[in-house]
């Protein structure tokens, strides 16, 4: 774990942090290319072959049945029902927000009217990561918006286990969240199965969710048959904070982002010494005595404590870094937020740690990770919408655009377009 002045970092450390993630990509891309090749051409029989070779598991039927989803969902604790339902309520009513209006117009002059209307995609396909971690919470995340901007088909594609059996609790998730096939396959072959279709998978218009390396470089190189989200890898976290912030709160969220992955990146950026002091006192504490240490004690080698002289180094530090999750520990919250430009999603406040958007608010944990927050914004309706501009024209309005368009069309040489207008004054 780094712990030093912002001002002091070498030009390698500061590398390690800002271009976190360089270079993965490209490093899996061959062997992610045969694969795609080969459920492309061999369909259903490629999908059983990886999954025996990559998941260990000989599966025959490669759709999760309906009786088989309501089965697992009978089977988990009502308890534990009713928190996937609650979290599902909350995710439902912050993608709903969302909503853009119904379709619309303005009169930009008498007789133009210009407009836009919105439509979902028709279908997509949630992959969910299954295996070492399991998270059911993904299948919320990435199936309740989709439902919610009203995609049709909904397809949820998830590794099965040794057994060749779904993680009921995902299955469970998939039903809460509404989805309309669930696909036991993982990995780059879910990938490839979800982009050009196989007998039994569904071909999707556009494939969301999380994954390792191999599973993002899967995504960025199907994107001629379905569009993606965008690339989303290992949980990061970065934490503004001054003298105010409690240092056992902001050491428990770097922990924690620190016991998804070994690649997981915690960092901590203040004001304060005393506050570094001590949050790098409890990190080093709470590593020991946490469930996961093995995997925590790995990541905590990506994990820094920076120190900086005003807040304006943190916030911009924080922008260079593009946080997939961002949490602002200080008095005056509103100016750091309002200086911030990149980060998949904000947590404002001493009692908004990143865990509750992982589950529970309604906030969504698909996010951009590896800086790429600098360009993409995180799973939302958006990603499952497009829209249409629309244009309602009178003769007395096309009369106003007639001689701009005839004489630019000219220009370009397109005679038809020219008399395509010309013709409405015959
Ligand atoms: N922090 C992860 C999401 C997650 N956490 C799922 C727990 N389960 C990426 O945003
Ligand atoms: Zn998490």
């Amino acid at each position: 774990m780094l712990y030093k002045k912002l001002s002091e970092l070498t030009d390698e450390e500061k590398n390690k942090l800002i271009g976190r993630g360089g270079g993965d990509l490209a490093n899996v891309e061959d062997t992610v290319a045969v694969i795609l090749e080969d459920v492309k051409h061999n369909g259903d029989a490629a999908l059983r072959e990886y999954t025996r070779k990559f998941d260990g598991a000989d599966i025959e039927a490669i759709e999760v049945t309906k009786e088989e989803i309501d089965e697992a969902a009978a089977s988990i604790d009502p308890e534990l029902m009713k928190h996937l339902e609650f979290a599902a309520g909350n995710i439902r009513r912050f993608h709903e927000a969302q909503m853009p209006q119904k379709t619309w117009f303005i009169e930009v002059s008498p007789g133009i009217e210009l407009g836009q209307k919105f439509t979902a995609l028709e279908t997509v396909g949630a992959y969910v990561p299954g295996g070492r971690a399991s998270y059911p919470s993904t299948a919320l995340m990435t199936i309740v918006p989709a439902k919610v901007a009203g995609v049709k088909n909904v397809v949820m594609c998830t590794p099965p286990g040794k057994d060749g059996k779904v993680n009921p609790l995902t299955l469970a998730a998939a039903k809460v969240a509404g989805a309309d096939h669930v696909y036991k396959i993982g990995g780059v072959q879910a990938v490839a199965g979800m982009a050009y279709g196989t007998d039994t998978v569904m071909k999707v218009d556009k494939i969301v969710g999380p994954g390792n390396v191999f599973v993002t470089s899967a995504k960025m190189q199907v994107r001629d048959m379905a569009e993606i989200d965008f690339p989303a890898g290992p949980s990061e976290v970065l934490i503004i904070a001054d003298e105010t912030c409690n240092a056992r709160m902001a050491a428990s969220d770097m922990i924690a982002q620190a016991e998804h992955d070994p690649n997981a990146v915690s960092v901590i950026v203040t004001t304060s010494e005393n506050l570094a002091a001590d949050v790098k006192a409890e990190v080093l504490k709470q590593a020991e005595e946490t469930l996961r240490s093995e995997i925590v004690n790995t990541s905590l080698a990506n994990a820094a404590i920076l120190i900086v002289d005003s807040m304006d180094e943190c916030i911009e530090f924080s922008n260079a870094f593009a946080p997939e999750h961002l949490e602002i520990m200080v008095e005056n919250d509103d100016e750091v937020l309002e200086g911030i430009e990149h980060a998949g999603s904000i947590f404002v406040g001493n009692y908004a740690p990143v865990p509750v958007g992982d589950y529970a608010s309604g906030t969504n944990h698909v996010l951009p990770t590896a800086g790429y927050a600098r360009i993409y914004s995180g799973l939302n309706l958006a990603h499952f919408m497009k829209s249409a501009s629309i244009q309602r024209i009178s003769k007395q309005g096309l009369e106003t655009l007639k001689d701009s368009v005839i004489a630019l069309a000219e220009k370009e040489g397109l005679q038809a377009h020219a008399d395509s207008v010309r013709t409405r004054f015959e």
